[in-house]
């Protein structure tokens, strides 16, 4: 949509619809009343609209993706998030799975001589994986493959870690950071309002304390990158307050690449009576997020939780980035009842499922740089 047809849209919608898109046509920051308005009352068509004319001024149409695989260390974990599917107790630990060092190097070596540059670890929080086997898997990586990023760690696995060897967040960073972390990824965020958190995820790392891990790796010079899972209990300004939360940090520190909607799954976790939302709430919530989270460069969506089509169609409502090959190295929404079993997908499936939505796929490493245009 031009220019001309974008203003033209926005000056046919209801009184206060209508000063939004003009905010957004003049680039003024969007309040949360905004925001909250137009989950409320914006129609798919115009919060569609909006985010693509934002996205193109942001972006054109690049659309951006790496090559990266996935380490999942284990799926033990001391937590119970009511919403997940994947971890196991540690009373219950012969039913997870448990990787030593060894195992995990093998992971890191099949990808020798492949053109992927990032790995990302993420997974259950272990009570004997401590930040000392943790370091030594990363100087183990970086002594094999010094160019390979390491992004690894949510706030919730590093908040353990640092407190079970007494460290200070600053010191614990500093020390992973030594040993070779690059950035860290944006899980564990969920709903940062305690009301919510407390129902769905009681025991693990609080907003606060998620936050506080972010802005630390950031002043040390690190990136990384936020996530919200949304779509199960939440209300929409638990959503917004979450957002704001983020844009807040983000002002502080400049250090957020992305910010990633994840969407709640309900198969085989404690949550299963709760529906799932459609997929009209989907595409609302990535617009919503592109119009709000203004100084955010990026909004990824996570194909295995959506499924290609769905990636496809989300490059129209804000999405410029659909994260990576990814090549069948994670199991947490395969777990919870994503449509995609085994994710993994070659580069050149990438770059068409790009191009037949006329958008133009980029290669990028976790910082954003370009590696290659296709
Ligand atoms: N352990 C992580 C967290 O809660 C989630 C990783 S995905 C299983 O932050």
């Amino acid at each position: 949509m031009n220019n001309e047809s974008i203003a033209r849209l926005v000056s046919e919608q209801e009184n206060e619809l209508r000063k939004i898109g003009e905010k957004v046509i003049n680039n003024i920051r969007l309040t949360d009343e905004d925001g909250l308005l137009l989950f409320e009352r914006g129609s798919l068509s115009f919060l569609g609209a909006l985010s693509n004319f934002v996205r193109e001024r942001m972006h054109g149409h690049q659309t951006f993706f790496n090559r990266n695989f996935h380490i999942e260390p284990t799926n033990v974990c001391v937590f119970s998030c009511h919403f997940c599917a994947y971890s196991r107790l540690y009373a219950h630990r012969e039913e997870g799975w448990e990787l030593s060092i060894e195992q995990m190097m093998d992971i890191v070596k099949k990808y020798d001589n492949r053109p992927e540059t990032e790995v990302h670890i993420v997974g259950g929080v272990h009570p004997k994986m401590n930040l000392h086997y943790f370091a030594d898997l990363l100087r183990q990586i970086k002594a094999h493959r010094p160019d390979l990023h390491i992004k690894g760690f949510t706030a919730v696995e590093l908040d353990y870690m640092f407190r079970k060897a007494k460290l200070s967040v600053a010191e614990g960073m500093q020390y992973l950071k030594e040993a070779g972390l690059d950035s860290i990824p944006g899980g564990g965020a969920e709903i940062f309002h305690e009301e919510i958190r407390n129902q769905i995820c009681a025991d693990k790392v609080d907003g606060a304390g998620w936050l506080h891990i972010h802005e630390t790796a950031h002043k040390l010079g690190m990136h990384s990158n936020a996530t919200m899972l949304y779509g199960h209990i939440e209300k929409y300004e638990h959503r917004i307050d979450h957002m704001q939360q983020l844009r807040a940090l983000q002002d502080k520190t400049g250090g957020f690449n992305t910010f990633i909607p994840l969407k709640f799954r309900n198969g085989d976790n404690d949550m299963s009576h709760v529906p799932e939302v459609s997929v009209i709430e989907d595409f609302k919530m990535y617009a919503v997020a592109r119009l709000y989270m203004d100084n955010f460069p990026h909004l990824k969506a996570y194909w295995p939780m959506l499924g290609r089509k769905n990636a496809q169609l989300s490059l129209a409502f804000g999405v410029d980035d659909i994260d990576g090959t990814i090549d069948d190295t994670t199991k947490i929404y395969s777990m919870a009842g994503a449509e995609e079993q085994s994710p993994a997908m070659t580069t050149e499936e990438i770059v068409t499922l790009i191009k037949q939505v006329n958008r133009k796929p980029v290669e990028r490493d976790t910082l954003y740089n370009i590696i290659q245009a296709y």
